[in-house]
């Protein structure tokens, strides 16, 4: 527990320094003295008590009192309030000298064979004690039959993780070696956790500094979500995040904090490396990165853990009567302090001890060397080791524990200690790696020394023995990543039979047609459990507010309130065990969710089935590294894209119309990405999904554009699940005798596409048949690896793309149609036999309505059909005359500026 607060007696000044200057401090004294003496005889709750009785009698008489949200710049945990090391302190230290040795030997040695390889040493060289107490003590890897606690490691410091799990016997010597080379004959190390190239040890793809504070935030609140919902046993499984102190100036970092106070999610501790060091340069010179976390996460309601300073400094704060160690301490701001550590025990003892004589007296027995090796909290195990403690007792809310180090600890000054260039320092001079030897005895030689050769103790030795026996107790090895096997099925195609049978009467949107399969899904026996429906805060604009009342909102307390609309259906209805998670105003944090429960298969041993519905255009762009991070964790889910389409999307204008987000999906490897105009292809998309990721056990994912336009939906033509999948299918074939030409349509512009097959063989006398193209990423990368085939195999017979067999040797020009890029139809170009035209939405959205906006970017029908006359005229197929007087006829303006820079 934490520890309760007790002044010291005989302090004859206020320890803070009043904002004020003291008019009486004669009666300020007695104030204290008073105070002090009911804290030490009627006890801490006592004092509170009294404080809180004043300050709101302050408030109420209306006086403006400054709000402390720091403490001192002293350990949280008293001293006297600590309990002792539980583990062999000689051993401990000895494993970790020789993780130190091993996780810098690394990258020394790396950067000495493959100059320019990169890697990192000083960040790990300043978190050593912070990961080894954990390990050693805290980091549970199963509780019983359930999986144990979820660690998120700082990504720069995955030398020491790897130094580690050699010295566990998990990672060979070879694979040290081969740290930063993953591509050699020998299995190597990525440089940082990427669950995608090491799937069976890493778990969380932390290095995009700032993602790994929101996921972990999200995972444990997650946690609880599963918990509630009774699809895992409550367990006291905790979620760590180490987190460097200048990752947290991420916007991602910090901009979660209250959902995990408002949650009250005791599973989760962040440790934040406070080297006071980035990458440059200090994190704060000018001011204290810990006092800043410690106001920011205090007041986000958060229980807040400093670890300043070690052990040695105890008896010196101990003699301390004037209260001036603690000012200097306060006084002294971030960079001055790197300059200490950087500059050594004589010049802490003039600048640092040296402003106060009566603080210098303190240290005057001591000689430079101890005065430079006074340590600091973050390297003390004791002090490590009690605040774990505190955080895993306590109750009620989060934990953050600001631990304060040193960066490149024990590399001296060529390997950077406490030094600006500390971060991308890969060498160490000869006599810096002896002294690293000598200061953390890592038994070897001289020569092995200088060569930064791996020190192997003997399997029989006592740290190994040690090391076994410490994971062994806490259920494992770590980190390690799990799979599962399946536990689904997918449901038959039939089961979607609503959406194959079209809605050949009512007008509906592709938004609408999901939804009602996904409330099917909710209500799928076996599956139903496992759908998460995550929104933020748009699920009225999808029409999914029927869902509220269906499965419920996720709320941890349950529903404190009678809502307003109780006595109607549809009510707002919040519930301890409901099902969507509906996330507020955060797609970063919605895809935290996404990521969670798309992960959930590996972390809680329960496949879940994820659909993320958004804003399409506030998806890819704005959470795009969210969505790279969530492939890398070979995550599995839905991502629907919303209010899709540039044109679509009517009347919002530029910030809102969506033409490029299947651009950027079609960058993600694990993503499939789909663009679909009608119900059924939405359904075969969903039932495809779920067959691949859950049943056979595919690592990916999927991202579905849905629009907003209402129109008749026919049924499934016979035959066509096979083309929607791969990504093409005849749609409408041109009736009468041979196609003069391809149009092809997606999402809602595929019926622009049949109404310019209308005009034309109408008004024109062309013939053409129209092709509904649901993904031309999942063609082009089909594509693509047929040529590499055929590239790879010159003597064998040549393969042929489905797009070439679809087409079957047509040589008609192909005009498409698409409510994104005109890049997008693009990516076909390569594989088809004519020259391909496209049109599509490249510029700035506009508010208008869809007519508007379709004539502006030239994608309705009479555009389509202008288009492919004018293809048809330029191939010698059509009069060209006649062309031109057509596009006038169909009211396509040939001057007007072009939208692409409108
Ligand atoms: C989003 C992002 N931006 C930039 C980087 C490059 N980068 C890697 S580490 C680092 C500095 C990290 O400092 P800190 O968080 O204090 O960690 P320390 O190594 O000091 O523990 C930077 C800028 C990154 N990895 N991710
Ligand atoms: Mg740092």
């Amino acid at each position: 527990m934490q520890a309760k607060a007790k002044v010291p007696e005989g302090i004859p000044e206020p320890l803070q320094p009043l904002h004020t200057a003291d008019a009486d401090p004669q009666e300020t004294h007695e104030w204290l003295e008073a105070w002090d003496e009911i804290l030490n005889e009627e006890g801490a709750d006592r004092a509170a008590y009294l404080l809180t009785a004043l300050s709101q009698r302050a408030a109420a008489a209306g006086l403006d009192l400054p709000p402390k949200l720091t403490t001192p710049y002293v350990n949280t945990i008293r001293a006297e309030d600590e309990i002792p090391y539980p583990g062999d302190r000689a051993v401990e230290r000895q494993i970790k000298s020789i993780l130190r040795w091993n996780a810098m030997a690394m990258v020394v040695q790396q950067n000495k064979k493959d100059p320019g390889i990169g890697g990192h040493i000083s960040t790990y060289a300043s978190q050593a004690t912070l990961l080894e107490v954990g390990f050693n003590h805290f980091f549970r890897a199963s509780l019983g039959e359930q999986p144990g606690d979820l660690v998120y490691f700082q990504g720069h410091a995955s030398p020491g993780v790897y130094a580690r799990a050699h010295l566990e016997g998990r990672l060979t010597l070879k694979h040290l070696e081969n740290f930063r080379h993953e591509l050699r004959e020998h299995p190597g190390l990525s440089s940082y956790p990427h669950p995608w190239l090491m799937p069976d040890f890493w778990r969380f793809p932390t290095v995009s500094m700032g993602l790994g504070p929101l996921n972990a935030i999200y995972q444990a609140r997650f946690m609880r979500y599963l918990e509630n919902r009774g699809l895992i046993p409550p367990t006291d499984r905790k979620v760590w995040a180490f987190l460097g102190d200048g990752e947290m100036d991420e916007p991602e970092s910090m901009g979660s904090l209250t959902l995990a106070s408002r949650e009250r999610l005791d599973n989760l501790i962040f440790v934040i490396n406070c080297n006071l060091q980035r990458l440059d340069g200090p994190v704060r010179g000018n001011g204290k990165i810990v006092q800043e976390l410690e106001a920011a996460f205090r007041g986000a309601g958060w229980n807040v853990i400093k670890v300043l300073w070690s052990s040695d400094w105890d008896p010196l704060f101990e003699r301390d009567t004037s209260g001036l160690l603690l000012k200097r301490m306060e006084e002294c701001v971030d960079g001055e302090f790197q300059s200490f550590k950087a500059k050594g025990g004589a010049y802490i003892r003039e600048e640092f001890f040296g402003k106060y004589p009566e603080i210098k007296a303190l240290v005057a027995d001591m000689d430079d060397e101890e005065i430079g090796s006074l340590r600091r909290g973050g390297h003390d195990p004791l002090k490590v080791y009690n605040a774990y403690l505190s955080a895993f007792n306590h109750e009620g809310g989060p934990t953050v524990i600001l631990a304060q180090t040193v960066k490149g600890y024990g590399l001296g000054s060529s390997g950077g200690e406490a030094r600006n260039l500390a971060h991308q320092s890969k060498k160490l001079s000869d006599e810096d790696l002896e002294l690293f030897t000598e200061r953390f005895d890592v038994p070897v030689t001289d020569e092995q020394a200088k060569k930064a050769s791996f020190y192997e103790p003997p399997a029989e030795s006592p740290e190994i023995a040690y090391l076994h026996e410490r994971r062994q107790a806490l259920g494992g090895y770590m980190p390690s990543r799990e799979h599962q096997a399946s536990q689904i099925q997918a449901p038959p195609l039939a089961f979607f039979k609503e959406a194959l049978e079209g809605s050949p009467d009512r007008e509906v949107s592709t938004t609408m047609a999901f939804v009602r399969q996904l409330t099917l899904l909710l209500k799928h026996p076996e599956l139903g459990r496992r759908v998460v429906p995550i929104i933020p805060d748009e699920a009225r604009t999808f029409g999914m507010e029927s869902l509220f009342r269906q499965v419920g909102i996720y709320a941890s307390q349950g529903q404190l309130y009678k809502p307003h609309d109780a006595d109607v259906f549809l009510y707002y209805k919040e519930a301890k065990d409901g099902q969507i998670l509906e996330e507020g105003i955060t797609e970063a944090g919605s895809m935290a969710s996404l990521t969670a429960a798309g992960t959930a298969y590996s972390n809680y041993r329960v496949e879940m089935i994820p659909f993320f519905t958004y804003y399409s255009m506030f998806g890819f762009q704005r959470v795009g590294d969210f969505i790279w991070a969530f492939a890398d964790s070979r995550g599995k889910g839905f991502l629907m894209g919303g209010t899709a389409g540039r044109t679509t999307l009517s009347g919002e204008g530029l910030q809102h119309q969506d033409g490029h987000s299947v651009v950027l999906a079609s960058t993600v490897p694990t993503c499939a990405t789909y663009d679909p105009a009608y119900s059924y292809e939405v359904a075969v998309i969903i039932q495809d999904g779920l067959r691949r990721m859950y049943q056979e056990q595919e690592d990916r994912f999927y991202y579905i554009t849905l629009y907003n336009e209402n129109y008749l939906h026919p049924a499934m033509p016979e035959g066509a699940a096979e083309g929607i999948l791969k990504g093409i299918y005849r749609f409408k074939g041109a009736g009468n005798g041979k196609a003069k030409l391809h149009l092809f349509g997606s999402g809602p512009i595929l019926n622009e596409a049949l109404g310019a097959q209308q005009i034309l063989s109408e008004q024109y006398k062309v013939s053409a048949d129209v092709w509904s193209v649901t993904s031309y990423n999942e063609l082009r990368r089909e594509a693509l690896a047929v040529e590499r085939w055929n590239r790879l195999h010159p003597g064998e017979p040549a393969r042929r793309p489905y797009i070439q067999s679809v087409l079957d040797g047509s040589d008609a020009p192909v005009v498409a149609a698409t409510d994104y890029m005109k890049i997008v139809p693009d990516q076909l170009a390569p594989w088809l036999p004519g020259r391909l035209v496209s049109l599509g939405t490249d510029g700035f959205g506009r508010s208008d309505n869809r007519e508007h906006l379709r004539r502006h970017f030239e994608v309705n029908a009479a555009a389509i059909a202008a288009a492919a006359l004018s293809r048809l005229a330029r191939d010698g197929k059509f009069n060209a005359k006649k062309a031109a007087q057509a596009i006038a006829d169909l009211g396509v303006d040939p001057e007007k500026r072009d939208p692409a820079l409108a």
